[in-house]
């Protein structure tokens, strides 16, 4: 099957002919917002999950560059569902971008037209097949997050993942799925492409936004999840030791899911199996994504085949 048509500033143009001019501004400058959505094949037929929240997440990511995407909330919602109807695939990674294109060169963003493009692809577990039951090893990073008030972290911008590539390949260079970033003052923040989670003594405990994490829309829905059970969850300031003696760590993440984490800097994680709490709370998670139960409305029903 040939690669699926991408949307871009409103038509749809076939897969090769999706292509920008080297000269692009976003090419030089990182500016491009961007979200990673996925649609399932749930037992009640195809849906996006959280479709409303990603697509708002991508308005505040423009709004905080000063982008005029053009479209409305509900046109790219459409747009979204459009390009999986015309993909023809029951299950997908959805990719809507926005970046500033070929105008003129100089850091000044204004004067290079905004466009938009939205790409489906097959897209399986994120962190390796065996992630999601064995877990991943990963270690500490020796890249901080961003420092507040230097990059956006509410803002899910190209130019951010200059620092998660830099993190990912330290990870992979040193035998590693991943690697943990701690924010500048030293506290646990999040993974090159996840939120992170701590379990100890039946608690939950997850980075404060204020540490210029991403704020997750995967990690929103787990507390939900978890709050929900009657654990207990807390955003907090956790230093890097406590990861070392957590009775369960996973990330959190629409590509990663709900992934385990088996080891870190080679300190086995509780038991080095997955942990009891993440079990439950991946169980809850893809109940809603596999199984189609949707008690909190978080699923878009797409039309496809
Ligand atoms: N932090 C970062 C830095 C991040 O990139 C993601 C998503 C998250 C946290 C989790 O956010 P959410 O998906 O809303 O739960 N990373 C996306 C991109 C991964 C990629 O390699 O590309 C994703 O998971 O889609």
């Amino acid at each position: 099957m040939s690669n699926p048509d991408i949307w871009k500033n409103g038509e749809f143009v076939a897969f090769e002919d999706a292509t920008v001019h080297v000269l692009t501004h976003a090419l030089h400058y990182g500016t491009s917002v961007f979200e990673g959505v996925r649609c399932y094949n749930t037992a009640k037929g195809s849906a996006i999950f959280r479709h409303a929240e990603h697509m708002q997440r991508l308005i505040d990511s423009a709004r905080i560059y000063r982008m005029d995407l053009g479209y409305s909330q509900e046109e790219l919602e459409q747009a979204v569902i459009d390009t999986i109807v015309r993909s023809g695939l029951k299950e997908c990674y959805i990719r809507p971008l926005s970046y500033r294109g070929h105008g003129a060169m100089g850091v000044n963003p204004y004067n290079n037209p905004v466009e938009t493009i939205i790409a489906v692809w097959k897209w399986g577990a994120y962190l390796g097949p065996e992630a999601l039951e064995n877990g991943v090893d990963v270690h500490v990073a020796s890249w901080n997050r961003m420092a507040p008030n230097t990059f956006p972290s509410l803002a899910k911008a190209g130019g951010n993942y200059l620092n998660a590539g830099l993190v990912k390949m330290d990870a992979v260079l040193s035998g590693f799925t991943e690697g943990i970033m701690l924010s500048t003052s030293g506290h646990v923040a999040e993974g090159s492409g996840e939120n992170l989670f701590l379990v100890k003594d039946g608690k939950l405990f997850t980075a404060p936004v204020s540490l210029s994490i991403l704020p997750g829309i995967t990690r929103d829905s787990i507390c939900t999840l978890a709050r929900d059970m009657g654990l207990s969850v807390e955003e907090a300031l956790i230093p890097r030791e406590a990861l070392y003696i957590a009775d369960e760590v996973f990330f959190t993440g629409t590509a990663a899911e709900v992934t385990p984490i088996r080891s870190i800097d080679h300190h086995t994680i509780g038991s080095g199996k997955r942990g009891e709490i993440t079990e439950r709370l991946q169980s809850a998670y893809f109940d809603i994504l596999h199984n189609g139960n949707d008690p909190y409305g978080w699923l878009t029903p797409v039309p496809v085949g």
